[in-house]
């Protein structure tokens, strides 16, 4: 009989989960969960790469394992647990440090938005502004040196050099303010697709079901993979990524960003949300922004996509006519969409509700997964270790 696929996976504990998570990530799990050996993570580990406060971290970790629970995922299926409680996770990370390279971590996408920095003016200095601003400074001193005291002929022109100067003055404060920031972000922010890659090879994972924003990060592991087994032998299993229909959900403020924990609560529909916050989120979401010859603006493509997937199939093709015709009624579209949402979330959320009363239940099922998964980590990291010398 054919062996299982392995499946792995995980959500940092950096919020509320949202609606993003769940289409992008778990939906895939509760599928997957059925038919392979799946682990599913709690990766704690990732959330300490961007600022948090370290007291409320343990419930933070609690509210992923909620929602993973109260989503469906089964302990009797799958193995759940919180990846500090597997320290191999951070042993074999330090491993594959040293085979990837540098530049492989600096290419990543998510890397170059988080340190990416929007100056807060524009920058409108040409080189005949610099001319201009040298060139006065030469008359202001031929006028000193000649000891004229008629300034009037250079008024104007000083008047133009100023205001090039403050630019100037603007431009290097931006800088200033970029090499600081710069300056102070943390290493891991930069190497975390590695301990992603460490979660991932541990297991021997076949498939790994994420949103289309970590498949780059799945794209890097296959790349570490490889090297590993290229240069020590055959060793890991070279990961696949597997994506959803829903692969990536758009924020409701500004459907041109991707739905994020980080962005704030009203970008994103928490798992969590009460349905008037659904409903007031929903309600206020952007629908005209961005939209070009004619087509579909993001925000109300973002809100087809979330009808196709909570919505009825009539009620979803009652809309899509009524867009193709142009009768659609974007207040009508949007009341639709959070009765749907409501109704989905509903029984998640009354089940959720009664877990978070059993919180020894919830922790005793993180901890015997922890049980479950560390000796399958063991037994790769000692392989590891072993082909390395050391
Ligand atoms: N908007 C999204 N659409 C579809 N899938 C998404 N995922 C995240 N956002 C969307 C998927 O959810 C899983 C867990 O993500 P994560 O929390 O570990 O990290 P993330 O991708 O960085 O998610 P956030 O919400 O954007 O978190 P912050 O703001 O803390 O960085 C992944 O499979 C991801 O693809």
């Amino acid at each position: 009989m054919a062996s299982k696929l392995k499946i792995f996976s995980g959500i940092q504990p950096t919020g509320m989960l949202h609606i993003g998570n769940y289409l992008g990530a778990i939906k895939q799990w509760l599928i997957l969960q059925e038919t392979s050996d799946c682990i599913f993570c709690v990766v704690d580990y990732h959330a300490i790469t961007v600022k948090y406060e370290p007291e409320e971290m343990q419930q933070r970790i609690f509210n992923a394992a909620l929602d993973y629970l109260a989503a469906g995922l089964d302990p009797k299926k799958s193995i759940i647990f919180v990846q500090s409680h597997v320290p191999e996770h951070s042993e074999l990370a330090w491993l594959l440090n040293t085979v990837t390279p540098v530049g492989e971590l600096r290419r990543m996408t998510q890397w170059k938005d988080k340190i990416s920095y929007e100056p807060k003016f524009e920058i409108s200095i040409n080189d005949s502004d610099f001319r201009h601003l040298k060139n006065t400074w030469k008359v202001i001193n031929e006028n000193i040196l000649n000891g004229s005291n008629d300034i009037s002929n250079i008024t104007n022109r000083i008047s133009r050099a100023t205001k090039t100067a403050e630019k100037l003055l603007d431009l290097v404060e931006g800088m200033l303010e970029f090499d600081a920031k710069l300056n102070t972000i943390k290493a891991g922010l930069l190497n975390y697709p590695i301990l992603m890659a460490a979660d991932i090879l541990l297991y021997k994972t076949h498939i790994v079901p994420v949103g289309e924003d970590q498949q780059q990060h799945v794209e890097l592991t296959r790349t570490i993979a490889r090297k590993f087994n290229s240069q020590f032998g055959e060793t890991f299993i070279v990961p696949k990524a597997q994506l959803s229909q829903a692969q990536r959900i758009m924020s409701l403020a500004d459907p041109t960003k991707k739905m994020s924990k980080s962005l704030g609560p009203k970008h994103y529909l928490a798992l969590t949300d009460t349905p008037g916050t659904i409903r007031e989120k929903i309600s206020r979401a952007v629908t005209d922004v961005g939209s070009e010859g004619g087509e579909m603006s993001p925000g109300v493509k973002n809100l087809f996509v979330l009808l196709k997937e909570f919505g009825a199939p009539a009620e979803i093709k009652k809309f899509e006519s009524a867009y193709a015709d142009k009768t659609i009624r974007y207040s009508e579209l949007k009341e639709a969409l959070a009765d749907a949402i409501v109704k989905k979330l509903n029984p998640f959320q009354n089940k959720r509700a009664d877990l978070a009363k059993e919180p020894k239940k919830v922790w005793k099922i993180l901890n015997d997964g922890a049980k479950k998964a560390r000796p399958i980590a063991q037994k790769t990291l000692a392989e590891v270790k072993k082909k390395m010398g050391l």
